[in-house]
Order: C-alpha cells, then structure tokens, then sequence
C-alpha cells in the first residue's frame, strides 16, 4: 500500500511547480499587514514594537461561535482560557490533555474543559526569550503502560546566557503534578546567539527565533523532531548539524541504523530530510503513515511538504518567499536536487503553525483534508486530489475569532482541538454545528 502510494506521489512531484502557481492562487485572503518597520523581528508572525493595530491581539470573547462553512456547519466553543502563548497540546487515554505554554509552563486540562492551577513541576530551565521557550509535547505510543512524555524546548548554554538550542527532554509523568527521570534525549548540534554573532546575508531575524520544535511518532515508533535554523540560514544546507534539518530517532534518542546518512561521516546521522526554515507543524498521517510538514518561509514562501526520507527542502538557496531586505533569492522552485512545497502562501506571510489530517464524518466533505492552524488568524483546510497531492482548493475558515491558531489537533472524540498563540490564550473545540 505505501509503495504504490509512494510511486504515485513521485510521479506528481513532477508538476509541483503547477500546483504551487495554482493555490497561489486560492492562497487564503490574508490581512493586508502594513510593512513592519523592524521586519525581522516580524519572524513567525510575532508583533514587532511598536505593533501596527493590524497586529494587536483582538479579546476572544465567550463564544460560543456558529459559522457555515463550505461543506460543514462548524460549532465553535472555548475549552478553556487562561493558557500564555499555549504551543502544544497531547490527549491523554483518559480525555484529559496536557498542554504546554511558550513561557515555560506544562499544563493539565480535564476532559471536562478545567485548566489545573498548578502547573507540573520538574522541567528543566528553559530560555524564553522571544519566540524561545517551552514548545511541543508528545506521549510515547506506549503512554499508557509506561508514562512516557516528550517536551521540546530551547535549552540555555549554561556558559553563555545569549547561546541556546533546540532540545527534546524525555520524562516519566505518573499523572500528579511532579515529572521524574527527566533527561535530555536529544540535543541539536545548533548553538547559536553567543557573540560575536557571525554575518548573516538576507535580513535574517534574531537569534532567539526560528527553533522549530514539533515532533510525531510514526507508526513504527520512531520520533521525528523538527529543528528549525535559527535564522541563521547559511547552515541549513551544511550536513554536520542540525539547523533547518527534521530528524528521526528511536524513543530513547539513539539513531535508528536505517537513517539516510548512517555511515557518512560528513553528515549528522540523525538527520531525515534537509533544507528546512522554521518548521512548526508536523504530522503523520494516520491512513497512509506518511509525514507532513508546515514551515514559515521569510516573507511569504510558507510552505506544505511532504516529508520523504533524504530529501532536501532547499532553505536557503530555493525559496519563493521574499527575504527580509529584499536581496532577490537565489533559486525559486524547480532546482535539480531540491524539493518545491505542495503548498506555498505569500506574501504576505500565513504563518503556519501545527497541522493535522482529519479522518471522520462528523464535518461532511473533510474526510482526509489537512487542517493547519495560521498564525494570520485561520485555519486553512486543504482537499486533495485521487492522487493524494494537494488539489489546490483550500478554504479559510474561522477569520472572524481574529486569534493567531498555533496548534490544531482532532481529538479521542472525533473533534478538533485548536490552541491560540495569544498571551490571553485558549483552546477552542470544534464540534458539527446545528
Ligand atoms: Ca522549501
């Protein structure tokens, strides 16, 4: 099943280039932002300062919210409020769900929609400077019998201050409000911000962005993690580190022997897939096992992939998006030896956060589409075509919340789960509307 699969999307790699011209097209209406002064502070969407009214927060409000949309009437309830710039978020077997906030914070929400207090104790020191922070939280596929959970994070060099990294921390959690055996499985070979801070072409932004930071189990138990290169692009097509890379490894943190570049000394043998800006949705597909991939272009040049074993995204040589002081890029798409996206939005930018297939017949005529959660204040929904490549129709929905949407989840219920990248932060649920 997965090698027919696998064929007939080599086969529609070959008119990417027309399908990108083509959702260009139906890219979802974003809001004209005015031109941000300090534009590299503008990465990942953030406010710069001072912030153009296009950028203030909008207050949630109550809720809840009805809207028809295309092909479903969608009902639209808050869960819970009170979570800061809430990033990530796991189901748990008993319904509850952990979720993490950017400032540091691993939180419990009940099934019941209750945000605990308390957060849960344990975690490392974590920089949280900027977009640094506490990101993603997964359960091991074996939760239920071994209590295993995985947090990424940026980690602070304890000899410097301004140097950090992305880093994965694994952790027994017995459900009270105390993580044990906390360790550190994996961290990236991508130091960057002690000074002197080396020359960087294009505008890039500042040091403490760009981590990336998602990561999904796969099917067969391997971990994919995301790192992002930190906007020091340069290194994103270099083979001894982990900028801009997405990686794969054993649930201990050890490197599967089946990795494309075991063996070659040249490169990190935890790398999967090269070539990568700042990449913070990952998924798996739970019909076809195959992994998906959103990440923030400069400006404009967001990108959808697919992610296949040893291939190369192309950051920073191949992009369509615009860098931040206009120099012009150096290839656009269809580079020998690099990858296009299956989906490209900007400028201006989209902002992609987390994204998730969803599988059900709860919301009619989405079975089998991509949610991902904008940071421009949407949730896009992708159709695809009999091949299993995007199609190019897409619709945004939810634009009337006005909220920055970082995670999107379809929960043990068959709803959907969404987290706002506020610091007056929620979850939202999306259950079939009347
Ligand atoms: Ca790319």
């Amino acid at each position: 099943m997965k090698r027919v699969i696998g064929l007939a999307m080599g086969a529609a790699l070959a008119c990417t280039g027309a399908m990108v011209a083509a959702q260009n097209d139906t890219a979802p209406a974003a809001p004209a932002a005015p031109a941000a002064p300090a534009a590299p502070s503008a990465n990942e969407g953030d406010a710069p300062k001072p912030a153009p009214s296009a950028f203030l927060p909008t207050p949630l409000g109550a809720g809840p919210w009805d809207f028809q949309t295309e092909k479903a009437k969608v009902h639209v309830e808050v869960v819970t409020k009170g979570l800061d710039r809430p990033w990530g978020m796991a189901f748990l077997p008993n319904g509850d769900m952990l979720v993490t906030e950017r400032p540091g914070r691993l939180r419990i929400v009940s099934k019941a929609g209750v945000l605990d207090p308390t957060p849960i104790a344990g975690l490392p020191e974590i920089y949280n400077v900027g977009l640094a922070g506490l990101m993603d939280v997964v359960l091991h596929p074996d939760f239920a019998k071994n209590r295993l959970i995985y947090l990424s994070y940026s980690k602070v060099d304890p000899a410097d201050p301004k140097n950090s990294t992305l880093a994965v921390l694994r952790a027994k959690w017995d459900g009270s409000h105390q993580l044990s055996d906390v360790k550190d499985i994996f961290v990236a070979d991508a130091w960057f911000g002690k000074e002197p801070v080396p020359t960087r072409c294009c505008g890039q932004g500042p040091v403490y962005g760009s981590y990336g930071g998602r990561m999904a189990f796969d099917g067969e138990g391997y971990l994919f993690i995301a790192s992002g290169e930190r906007n020091y692009g340069e290194m994103a097509q270099k083979p001894d580190n982990h900028f801009g890379k997405i990686l794969r490894l054993n649930d201990d943190g050890s490197v599967p022997d089946d990795n494309p570049y075991v063996g070659d000394k040249d490169w990190k043998p935890e790398i999967w897939t090269t070539g990568h800006r700042n990449p913070t949705g990952l998924t798996v597909d739970p019909d076809f096992g195959e992994i998906w991939s959103t990440e923030f272009g400069p400006r404009g040049g967001d990108e959808l992939n697919r992610i296949q074993r040893g291939d190369n995204y192309g950051w920073m040589d191949v992009t369509q998006g615009h860098h931040y002081d206009d120099t012009p890029a150096k290839f656009i798409k269809g580079e020998a030896g690099f990858v296009d996206p299956l989906a490209v939005w900007g400028p201006p930018s989209a902002n992609p956060g987390n994204l998730t297939f969803y599988h059900g017949r709860k919301f009619p005529g989405w079975d089998g589409n991509l949610l991902i959660a904008m940071m421009n204040k949407s949730l896009v929904r992708v159709e695809f075509d009999a091949k299993g490549n995007p199609s190019g129709k897409q619709e945004a929905m939810l634009q009337d919340l006005k909220q920055r949407l970082r995670d999107v989840r379809q929960g043990p219920d068959g709803n959907i789960y969404i987290l706002t990248d506020e610091k007056e932060g929620a979850m939202l649920r999306l259950t079939p509307g009347k």
